[in-house]
């Protein structure tokens, strides 16, 4: 997992984390405090059985998120129309902020990841950029 992200409109989110072994580990997140917005929608994804599955492909004009893998591992890619950079998703306490206009793909998923999403706000499928021609004018009239 990166620590360090290069490109625009994205970040990393660090959970509150207690270690109970061998009784199972703890993740906290808090809307406004660990988690930079108020949380309005929470959806994940599991049996990522298609190891040649691209999800994502697209960016969001205005919604704000934070995506984790909670489980196993995957790649996701982000791309701000400039920097792209590839993170290994493979630690529940690190999430990455999908922040709007940044392209972005998950990938190489392993038979037991599990995604977690928070999202700021209800699902709008007006929101979504799902062209990356379109995605790259958008970001260039939306500076
Ligand atoms: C994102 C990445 C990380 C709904 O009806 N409600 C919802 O809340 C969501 C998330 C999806 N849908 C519908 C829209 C599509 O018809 O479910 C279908 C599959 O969604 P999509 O192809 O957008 O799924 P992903 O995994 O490519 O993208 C999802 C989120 O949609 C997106 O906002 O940033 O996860």
């Amino acid at each position: 997992m990166v620590k360090k992200i290069k490109v625009k409109n994205s970040g990393v989110v660090k959970l509150q984390f207690y270690n109970d072994f061998p009784d199972g580990n703890l993740f906290i997140c808090e809307a406004k405090k660990n988690i930079p917005f108020e949380i309005k929608r929470i959806y994940f994804i599991n049996s990522l059985f298609n190891k040649v599955a691209i999800r994502g492909k697209h960016a969001h004009k205005k919604l704000k998120q934070v995506i984790f893998c909670i489980n196993g591992s995957f790649v996701l890619n982000l791309d701000d129309g400039k920097t792209k950079q590839s993170i290994l998703m493979n630690n529940p306490e690190y999430g990455v902020k999908l922040e709007a206009r940044l392209w972005h793909t998950m990938t190489k998923f392993s038979p037991d990841c599990v995604i977690l999403v928070l999202a700021a706000d209800y699902y709008k499928e007006s929101d979504y950029i799902r062209d990356y021609g379109e995605f790259k004018k958008y970001i260039k009239k939306h500076k």
